[in-house]
């Protein structure tokens, strides 16, 4: 079973409180910093976007996870700034599978990591002609657009259902990072069903209470998930 990662969420936490944010994120080890970008014509909104992401690279060594919720993310790519050690994840949904995987050849040709994402309605099946260009499956277990939503329900059952589809074709080390309602109570259960990257953000970590406290809180459901 891979380690667990957390990613919190950048859109989550107070913008006027970011730089303490990102040093306490800092501080508690975590592992990546989760930038949604939304084009409001892929998702229903607006968030994030390349300065932002700049801004970030420029002030932490903290790893990005940028997540692209952008209609043909091939063609925008070259936007953001993202190298070595870096995940980038761009969805099934976004365009025509060759452009995708294109998409995916550009990711690795930086260094990066590249992560498949998948839409809550989108079946596992589609995973067939990743599997062999990926480092990392990002399954959403909320509509994308927004926070503080639902988790969508057959959703623990769909990350058990790639993980062991990763590992029946020797895919032991392909992540699998879950996105959307990542609650105290909802995490552990995702960790037993086969995540073990966790994007965390109001339901969680970045909601009420202290946030290193909440990191705490969160790494050891975790580790309690699997022992
Ligand atoms: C949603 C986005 C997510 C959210 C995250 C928020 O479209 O991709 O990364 O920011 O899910 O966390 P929470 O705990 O409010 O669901
Ligand atoms: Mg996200």
């Amino acid at each position: 079973m891979l380690k667990s990662a957390l990613s919190p969420s950048l859109m989550c936490a107070d913008l006027f409180k970011m730089k303490e944010t990102i040093d306490d994120f800092e501080l508690s080890g975590i592992e990546y910093l989760h930038i949604d970008v939304m084009d409001g014509t892929f998702v229903p909104n607006f968030c994030l976007g390349t300065d932002f992401c700049r801004r970030i690279k420029e002030k932490s060594s903290i790893p990005v996870d940028v997540h692209l919720m952008v209609t043909r993310p091939f063609e925008k790519l070259e936007r953001f700034p993202f190298g070595e050690g870096d995940v980038v994840s761009v969805h099934h949904e976004s365009d025509i599978v060759p452009h995708t995987l294109d998409a995916i050849e550009r990711i690795h040709a930086r260094g990066a990591d590249a992560f498949i994402a998948l839409n809550p309605d989108t079946p596992v099946d589609v995973l067939d002609c990743y599997t062999d260009h990926i480092e990392g499956v990002l399954l959403m277990t909320v509509y994308p657009g927004f926070s503080g939503r639902p988790m969508v329900p057959g959703s623990l059952e769909k990350i058990r259902r790639v993980r062991d589809y990763l590992d029946s074709i020797g895919k032991e080390n392909v992540s699998v990072e879950v996105d959307g309602n990542v609650n105290y109570e909802k995490a552990p259960l995702m960790r037993k069903h086969g995540a073990d990257m966790f994007v965390v953000g109001t339901s969680s970590v970045l909601g009420p209470g202290d946030l290193k406290e909440n990191i705490k809180k969160m790494r050891k459901l975790l580790d309690e998930a699997v022992k």
